[in-house]
């Protein structure tokens, strides 16, 4: 009796844990788990995530805790004596095997409906190739013909420097700012061409779920849609170690509105033009400074 109700207290601390987690959700707690992110699919992935997890704790829960309570219970210097009936019992058998089968389905289906939904590329409004190099970003809007690239920002680049005299902790996001952020629109299904120009990196944005591959050679797709109220800034990193500064090329998005993204666009389109047009007559004005700046460190060591 001493048992069950120790096994029911450690079920019922257990379930306390559930609400305090769920409630915590915006405290320090959720530093230690995935981010909710700013899209319907980023909060898909959340939820089945926990889900997922939750089943596997109760899993735990009830066989350590029926194992455990077995071996004390039943211990031989209570007097208790092997129940040799169990061996090849065949109702016993069947049913931990198809509890277990039920569970994997149940888990399966809607994990498998998220992976299909995650590889749905349909429907896209803007496609963007993205392309990792060493060491930094490139990004080419293919439908307007707007490209540029985006590095780790000069004041993080300085204050890495071995002996730079620089504390890091002055610098606003030490190694998670970029000089050109990547700018997108909210609300917006916005397609990502994935590639890699050297060696293999990986484009992760946690807040938009996404991480995919950028290898040489191959085209991998990813897509996001920004909540239409959650215009910001959204950083990420390279998730794949690609070399002496896979630590040194983050990536940060600029989402904004629909209608501020379109001004941006057109603003990049005129630069980019003017940038491109041959030096005919003299007295034309010096092209605008534009985001497409060469990419510098390209070099591999
Ligand atoms: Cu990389």
């Amino acid at each position: 009796m001493k048992i069950r109700a120790a096994v029911a207290s450690v079920v019922s601390a257990l379930a306390a844990l559930c609400g305090a987690f769920s409630a915590q959700a915006d405290s320090g707690w959720s530093e230690l788990n995935m981010t909710r992110g700013v899209t319907a699919m980023s909060r898909r992935i959340y939820d089945l995530h926990m889900t997922i997890f939750w089943v596997c704790v109760w899993i735990g829960v009830v066989v350590f805790g029926v194992m455990i309570w077995s071996i004390v219970a039943f211990r031989k210097s209570k007097g208790a004596v092997a129940d040799v009936t169990l061996v090849h019992n065949t109702k016993v058998e069947v049913i931990w095997t198809i509890v277990p089968v039920i569970i994997l389905i149940a888990m399966a289906v809607p994990a498998a409906r998220t992976l299909v939904e995650i590889e749905d590329t349909t429907k896209t409004e803007l496609t963007i190739k993205v392309t990792g190099f060493q060491w930094g970003w490139q990004y080419d809007y293919l439908d307007d013909g707007v490209m540029y690239y985006s590095h780790l920002d000069r004041q993080s680049d300085a204050a890495r420097e071995l002996m730079s005299g620089i504390d890091p902790n002055t610098v606003p996001h030490y190694l998670l700012n970029v000089d050109h952020p990547f700018v997108v629109p909210a609300d917006t299904k916005v397609r990502l061409l994935i590639t890699g120009a050297d060696v293999i990196h990986s484009w992760w944005v946690p807040a938009f779920g996404v991480k995919k591959d950028a290898i040489p050679g191959f085209v991998n797709e990813a897509w996001f849609k920004v909540d239409a109220d959650k215009p910001g800034l959204y950083r990420g990193q390279c998730a794949e170690l690609c070399g002496r500064d896979h630590g040194f090329m983050p990536i940060v998005v600029d989402v904004r509105s629909k209608a501020d993204y379109a001004a941006w666009l057109k603003e990049q389109v005129a630069a980019q033009k003017q940038a491109a047009a041959p030096p005919a007559a003299p007295s034309a004005a010096a092209p605008a400074p534009t985001a497409a700046a060469a990419p510098r460190g390209q070099s591999a060591s």
